[in-house]
């Protein structure tokens, strides 16, 4: 097969359909304890064993091997990363995209920097899934993306930002903030790839009604919806209903989010990623 897509774990995404599919894994690393987050990984378990941690946790990118042993061998190579506004897993794979098309004269390797991560992964996976499938020209599908990631995002509830504040990767005040009871933060995956707080709210079917609001006004319409949480199908149910209240026949999945999505994420989080249209 001509085609293979790869994208970090961040996508949530074990397999694609009909096509040949590699997810590079990210770890989430506790005292001496690694997760590695790929098919076998117990999602439960982690976020168990993680609430009883009592020292420090963080996380890690892929590196540049783990990528190049992702694009195997294949003519060409469709991948997406994680946003590079948070994440070394970008930089790693352009490494390897350098190195993989020195080694491989004639192969080629795109690798999107999603400016984002969770659900807007997913999205831009099944572009590509498609324009593969339709043996579309590396070009062709290098301006497709380019322009499709122009009107996709993602935008998020969540109940605490502890892991963020603790990995330097949003402001503490912000954090301390949503740790108030029954306060959820609603934001969004910013133009440069962080974290962007738009909404303090009290309860969670104000921050869901706030985030399909937010939609809105930056121009849903209809398009496709995915949505992936943590330990909260009842939240992810309820934006689903709030879309089909205007968009009956809207294309929506609800998907669980993998390990490092719910690191960051933590149990309640409800990401959504969907396209302006
Ligand atoms: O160690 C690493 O290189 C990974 C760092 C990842 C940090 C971000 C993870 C985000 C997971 C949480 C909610 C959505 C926030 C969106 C901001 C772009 C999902």
């Amino acid at each position: 097969m001509k085609y293979r897509l790869v994208a970090d774990s961040s996508s949530n995404i074990l397999e694609v359909p009909g096509l040949a599919y590699e997810a590079v894994p990210l770890k989430i690393v506790a005292g001496e304890k690694e997760y590695v987050d790929n098919a076998s990984l117990d999602v439960e378990k982690m976020v168990t064993e993680l609430k009883a941690h009592k020292g420090k946790s963080s996380t890690a990118c892929p590196n540049t091997a783990e990528w190049l042993q992702a694009f195997g061998d294949a003519e060409v190579v469709l991948g997406v990363a994680i946003t590079s506004g948070l994440s070394g897993a970008y930089a790693a794979g352009m490494a390897a995209k350098t190195e993989y098309e020195e080694t491989h004269p004639g192969k080629r390797v795109y690798l999107c920097d999603s400016l984002s991560t969770g659900p807007e992964m997913v999205l831009i996976l099944e572009r590509m899934a498609q324009l593969a499938g339709e043996e579309k020209s590396y070009e062709e599908i290098v301006a497709e993306i380019t322009e499709y990631t122009k009107h996709t995002h993602l935008m998020f509830s969540l109940e605490s930002l502890t892991n963020f504040a603790r990995n330097g990767r949003v402001n503490p005040a912000v954090a301390a903030v949503v740790g108030v009871l029954g306060i959820r933060i609603m934001g969004k995956a910013s133009a440069a790839g962080t974290l962007e707080p738009m909404h303090k709210c009290r309860g969670e079917k104000r921050a869901l009604e706030t985030l399909y609001r937010e939609m809105k006004s930056e121009g849903y319409n209809g398009g496709k919806v995915r949505i992936y949480h943590s330990y909260n199908p009842a939240g992810a149910k309820a934006v689903e209903a709030l879309i089909r209240a205007d968009f009956p026949e809207a294309d929506i999945t609800i998907g669980q989010n993998r390990g490092l999505c719910c690191y960051y994420a933590e149990p309640g989080g409800v990401l959504v990623g969907f396209e302006d249209c």
